[in-house]
């Protein structure tokens, strides 16, 4: 269980005697929490959803259930069943929440048609390899061997060889959870999909990450029966290789990495300003605290751009609607619009990127270069100053 989801568990008092279910034998996710205000536990087929007291309201919308169906949601204090709907995108919105009864923790239960908790469908499939290191016997069927202990490598150190799993049908899929040979290497990739194995569509593009994780999760929503990954960058003596390449057809337990954006003018973060919580909350830059205000993941969009999402508020970074050049950007619930959707593009200074608007085209900017705290985030046309320069750095 991660530590934010054990706090929320530790906090937890007499409302174990009726909600207890909702956590003993349970794991966290599959979702990652969202500071203060909710977090997920699941067992089996039912997923709970936890809200706290930093959560306000009745009504409660989860992230995406891919393309399970849900069977009931209830109250866990009283199993009463609750209203709920699901939209296009599979996230369940639930309304009628009892907020008053476990104030410290409302719980709901969600049952699905299936496990909540996803299996690796690219498990014991074929996979291929453009290169392998066939005298050490590092074929690429050892990455779809589901053990760490075995992996794929390429013949040599060069970058542009590529790893392909075969499914075996055009499936929905979710996402894919790549475990790298070595820790703390900056290896640099592109994931794809393709139906016939022909034509191939972007589903990651981390060809710019300077992450250096071993184990990288990637989620986005695809109908595949190809994954290739091919490897784009790699450190100096260091090849291309995976122990595991593993492939989901549902929601999988979001283990994202988490950001800060340091800006390169005045090496100040990204940061929502007074730690807010709420929409139209605005952006400035301010020194690293190590406040989640100033955290955010990453979730891939299907045109190869992000949301970048907040960890403390669960918002997203967001060009208001309308704005002008030289707006000031904020923070807004999900309205699955492009300017919410950010493209990384790497800049001409090594490890940084600019951050650029997907409706707008304009870049996230520091105002007027200003290197001052609580200086406005802007947006503005590119212009290749340091004050739009990015480096995203996985704390
Ligand atoms: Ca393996």
């Amino acid at each position: 269980m991660p530590a934010a989801q054990a706090d929320l568990v530790r906090r937890i008092g007499a409302f174990m005697s009726s909600c207890g279910s909702a956590v003993y034998g349970t794991r966290g996710g599959p979702w990652q929490p969202v500071d203060g205000q909710y977090g997920f536990t699941s067992r089996g087929d039912t997923f709970y959803a936890h809200l706290l007291p930093g959560y306000s309201g009745t009504s409660f919308t989860t992230p995406s259930i891919g393309d399970g169906q849900v069977t009931r949601v209830f109250d866990v204090a009283t199993g009463a069943a609750l209203s709920h709907s699901v939209d296009a995108a599979g996230r369940v919105t639930i309304v009628g929440i009892d907020r008053a009864r476990n104030p410290e923790d409302s719980v709901v239960g969600v049952v699905l048609d299936r496990s909540v908790q996803p299996n690796d469908i690219a498990a014991g499939r074929t996979a291929t390899a453009d290169s392998q290191e066939t005298g050490k016997s590092n074929t690429a069927a050892k990455a779809v061997d589901s053990s760490t202990s075995t992996r794929w490598c390429a013949a040599d150190g060069r970058a542009g060889h590529w790893l392909k799993v075969d499914l075996g049908a055009t499936k929905p899929i979710t996402g894919v959870r790549i475990a790298w040979e070595l820790d703390a290497k900056n290896y640099r990739y592109r994931v794809e999909g393709s139906t016939d194995n022909a034509t191939w569509t972007s589903l990651s593009d981390r060809t710019g990450t300077s992450s250096t994780r071993q184990v990288q999760v990637l989620a986005f929503t695809a109908q595949a029966r190809y994954v290739r990954v091919t490897v784009t960058g790699l450190p100096s003596g260091v090849w291309a290789s995976i122990r595991n390449l593993e492939v989901y057809d549902r929601p999988i337990t979001a283990d994202v990495e988490v950001f800060k954006l340091v800006n390169r003018k005045s090496g100040k973060v990204l940061d929502i300003n007074g730690a807010s919580t709420a929409d139209g909350a605005v952006a400035i830059q301010w020194p690293d605290t190590g406040g989640t205000n100033q955290r955010f993941t990453l979730t891939p969009n299907p045109d190869g751009s992000h949301r970048l999402v907040n960890a403390r508020s669960g918002k997203l970074l967001n060009s208001p609607g309308g704005s002008a050049q030289g707006a000031q950007l904020d923070q807004w619930s999900d309205t699955d619009s492009d300017n919410q959707w950010w493209t990384l593009v790497p800049s001409s200074t090594d490890g940084y990127h600019r951050i650029v608007n997907v409706r707008t085209g304009w870049c996230v900017d520091v105002d007027s270069g200003s290197t001052a705290d609580g200086a406005r985030i802007v947006q503005c046309p590119g212009n290749g100053g340091a004050n739009q320069d990015w480096q995203l750095v996985a704390v």
